[in-house]
């Protein structure tokens, strides 16, 4: 394990991977405006359809009145889930082996779902248009609360699922239920506390649409769309619409943020689909903030109790974990799995415990469907949340320093390969470097001491720490799959005649730089510059087939694929080689970009001199063909798991309540370190994101289901004033089973800084005797807990 701090980076062109602060090549476009998103499509012709939207949470539908809207000045078509329902279209598959309205037929079962659509001749006709359609609602009781969902008698929501009587979802458990009791049984300490993990929204800046092609002599579908994985999209499609596979193009062009959202497929890109084959004209559908806000996938919305057992010196025995998870209307959760796979794989944290339970029971509700792993592979951010909680209220009721109470926890180093007490093997860590590095950035014992001053002068400073091991890069082939698909990545990569080259990925950019780091680890491999390597990704014409960008895969996955297929072009370079130098192969040394011949370091050839051969006149060495280009499918044996420590600082106004998150240390290890700026850009965007969860957000619904969270007026997002200068730090642990050792980071600081924020607040509320406080810590609920009416959860 190597430390350091970031003022340590050097520039070092000879080694793509690590050490070189590269900047992105992506920028360029970006800083002109010249990004091309979905809704830069513009295609002659193109129609625009606009879907009208039920106003109310649960009702069954009576009849829905389309004429005035067709007679509408502009209006091309207008369609409703009966007709859809004629073509068999009205129900799409979810990720997660729900079944999901299109558009209703029988009943809306959420505030916001998809009615009716509208194609015209532009936006603005559309949108008209869509206040001319007549529905009659027979309105329902409907259900919001998870709790209440399950009581007899509650309102049934999925009456459409047959034999279905209650609102149920699914229930699944993992761990050692009797072992885990039997060590509670004998525990000096236990410690529980309910917890809730409020739903939030991945809200990016850029919202989900399409433009759908249908070309009717060609029989061929083009479509761009904001997705986060157009290559399982294009199969789900096939599968669904019942087009042929290799008819169907689906292009991912630039994407303004993903965080999740863009991961499942939503009713308005089948409906565009529909809308292009009806009219024969290519047809764009656009959602706006509050659409986006109101319908698409959420995060969260688990009501957690965590319980931990320990002895009275601080060693912890056991963890037990409860969940109802609240899954809104459909099951549309984005995992790789039917149970949450990340909640269960870390939900024990980074501490050496004997045994650990968890039971989740999932409920429907008549709220927006999804469950995306919003920043979060697949509900590692609720499960590091608690139980960096529960650790923290440990810590308080044994009256010893939340670090030290982790320091003592820790996995050991050589503990690793560690398999946890729910079956996971953590690849490798090395926590208490990493712990005491961010102590020491921090100033830990100073910051203690001032905040006891302060205390004795009334004012409220809190230090808040979490330590967490997130499990990142879905997955192996062994243990998931979404729909039946295999999670590999493949990645090919070819060599032009004059040594530049071009990789293709089966992974899809929505602003992580992709382009840039991808280059760098081929260049890494390969020795041609970062410069000459072009990446081509998000079109699923031009790449091989693979699942997509999220659950930080596509370093762990896709990059492994990348590094390895340059390899592979790099063993082929290596024969052409040994034949243009007439020695063996065995006669060759590789140093970053030629070949040498041992002991003779003046013959020699590059890279650029072997790719002109491949292609060129002359003999290649027997059983070779031309070309220099290979292509490869990896199946990761293992996750990654990186970890990091960070410290909060916070100082509560005692006054209003008002929380200002003063200093925030964070430090990362996510093995080798491809591109440490864009890895600080990362953490940076991950911070903030936390700070939002910790203190600001929430969707949240009156008793009518009402959403209330439907414009960013409401729903408050963090800009640059409610942050500090983030500190960033590092370790490196490399992952054993990666090719280049790198595991991911881009979800790492969202997952690692609600509950070090959330640990402050709370200590700094501890003359109070508050032990916990439900997030968003906004001024009310702080100002709640300082008067002991911390809400019940
Ligand atoms: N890296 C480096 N090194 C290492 C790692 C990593 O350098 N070691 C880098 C790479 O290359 C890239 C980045 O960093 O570029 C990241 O990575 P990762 O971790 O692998 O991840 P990815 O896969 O790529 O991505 C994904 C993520 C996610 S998942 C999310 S949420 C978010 C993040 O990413 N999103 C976003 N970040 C971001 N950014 C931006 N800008 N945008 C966006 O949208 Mo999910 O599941 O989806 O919920």
């Amino acid at each position: 394990t190597v430390h350091e701090r970031p003022d340590t980076f050097h520039d070092n062109d000879q080694k793509p991977v690590g050490h070189g602060r590269m900047l992105r090549k992506e920028d360029p476009r970006f800083l002109r405006g010249r990004g091309r998103y979905v809704d830069d499509v513009q295609l002659p012709g193109m129609l625009h359809l606009a879907i009208l939207r039920a106003p109310v949470a649960h009702a069954r539908i009576l009849g829905i009145d389309t004429s005035a809207a067709e007679a509408s000045p502009g209006v091309k078509a207008v369609v409703t889930g009966a007709m859809l329902a004629e073509q068999n279209l009205a129900w799409m598959p979810t990720l997660s082996n729900d079944v999901q309205a299109v558009l209703a037929t029988d009943k809306v079962r959420f505030q916001g779902q998809e009615v009716a659509f509208v194609v015209a001749d532009d936006r603005y006709a559309a949108r008209d248009a869509l206040e001319l359609i007549d529905v009659e609602y027979d309105v329902l009781d409907p259900v919001v609360d998870a709790r209440r969902a399950l009581e007899p008698g509650a309102p049934l929501i999925r009456d459409d699922l047959e034999g279905k009587t209650n609102n149920h979802c699914f229930d699944w458990e993992t761990g050692d239920e009797a072992a885990t009791e039997a060590v509670f049984g004998r525990a000096d300490v236990v410690v529980s506390q309910d917890i809730v993990y409020p739903r939030v929204h991945p809200a990016p800046m850029e919202t989900c649409g399409a433009v759908a092609d249908f070309d009717a002599v060609e029989g061929k579908l083009r479509l761009w769309s904001t997705t986060q994985a157009p290559h399982a999209h294009r199969t789900l499609y096939a599968i669904v619409a019942g087009i042929p596979e290799h008819k169907i193009q689906v292009i991912s062009p630039d994407i303004g943020g993903g965080f999740g959202n863009k991961v499942p497929i939503y009713p308005g890109y089948v409906c565009a689909i529909v809308a292009t084959i009806v009219t024969g004209k290519p047809v764009k559908w656009m959602e706006d903030r509050s659409e986006n806000l109101v319908s698409t996938g959420f995060a969260r919305d688990y009501i957690m109790r965590g319980e931990i057992a320990a002895t009275l010196d601080g060693r912890i025995l056991a963890i037990r974990t409860n969940v109802l998870a609240d899954h809104g209307a459909f099951n549309g959760t984005a995992a790789p799995v039917k149970y949450p796979a990340g909640f269960f794989g870390v939900f024990t944290g980074s501490y050496d415990i004997e045994a650990a339970y968890c039971r989740m029971t999932a409920v429907y509700t008549n709220k927006a469907p999804g469950g995306v792993a919003y920043a979060c592979s697949f509900r590692i951010t609720e499960a590091v949340y608690l139980v960096e909680r529960i650790v923290d209220c440990l810590a308080d009721e044994l009256g010893m320093d939340p670090a030290e109470l982790r320091l003592k926890n820790f996995i050991r180093p050589e503990q690793f390969p560690y398999t946890t007490k729910t079956g996971w093997v953590y690849d490798s860590g090395n926590y208490e470097p990493t712990m005491r590095l961010a102590m020491d950035m921090a100033g830990y014992d100073a910051l203690r001491r001032e905040q006891e001053e302060k205390r004795a002068r009334g004012e409220l400073m809190g230090i808040g720490i979490a330590f967490f091991t997130e499990a990142v890069g879905a997955g192996p082939r062994k243990d998931m799959d979404i729909l039946g698909l295999g999670m590999a990545d493949g990645c090919e990569l070819r060599v032009h005649p004059t040594g530049k080259a071009v990789v293709r990925l089966s992974v899809q950019s929505q602003g992580q730089g992709h382009e840039t780091t991808f280059a760098q680890i081929v260049a890494e491999e390969i020795g041609i510059p970062p410069a000459d390597i072009d990446v081509v990704h998000g079109d699923t014409d031009n790449t091989p087939f693979g699942l997509g960008t999220y659950g930080s895969r596509s370093t762990p996955v896709s990059g492994a694929a990348a590094a390895l297929v340059a390899r592979k072009v790099r063993d082929k370079a290596r024969i052409i080689a040994s034949g243009m130098l007439e020695v063996s192969v065995a006669d060759l040394e590789w140093e970053k970009g030629a070949f040498l011949v041992k002991g003779d370091p003046g013959k020699t050839v590059t890279i650029q001199e072997i790719a002109l051969r491949a292609h060129g006149a002359g003999d290649l060495p027997e059983g070779i063909e031309g070309g220099l280009e290979s292509q490869i499918c990896y199946n990761p044996s293992n996750l990654t798991y990186p970890h990091g420590a960070y410290i909060c600082v916070v100082d509560v106004d005692p006054g209003t309540a008002q929380v200002k998150v003063r200093r925030f240390i964070a430090v990362d290890d996510c093995g080798t370190r491809i591109n440490p700026m864009i890895i600080e850009g990362q953490v940076h965007g991950g911070l903030t994101d936390g700070v939002g969860m910790a203190l600001m957000e929430m969707i949240a619904f009156d008793e009518d289901g009402n959403c209330l969270g439907a414009s960013l007026m409401d729903y408050l997002i963090p800009t640059a004033l409610e942050v500090p200068d983030w500190e960033t730090g590092f370790t490196v642990t490399p992952s054993p089973h990666h090719p280049i050792g790198a595991k991911g980071v881009g979800e790492s600081a969202t997952v690692g800084s609600p509950p070090a924020i959330v640990n402050a607040v709370v200590d700094a509320l501890k003359p109070f005797g508050v032990r916990h406080a439900d997030m968003p810590l906004t001024p009310s609920r702080v100002w709640d807990a300082m008067r002991g009416n911390a809400r019940p959860p």
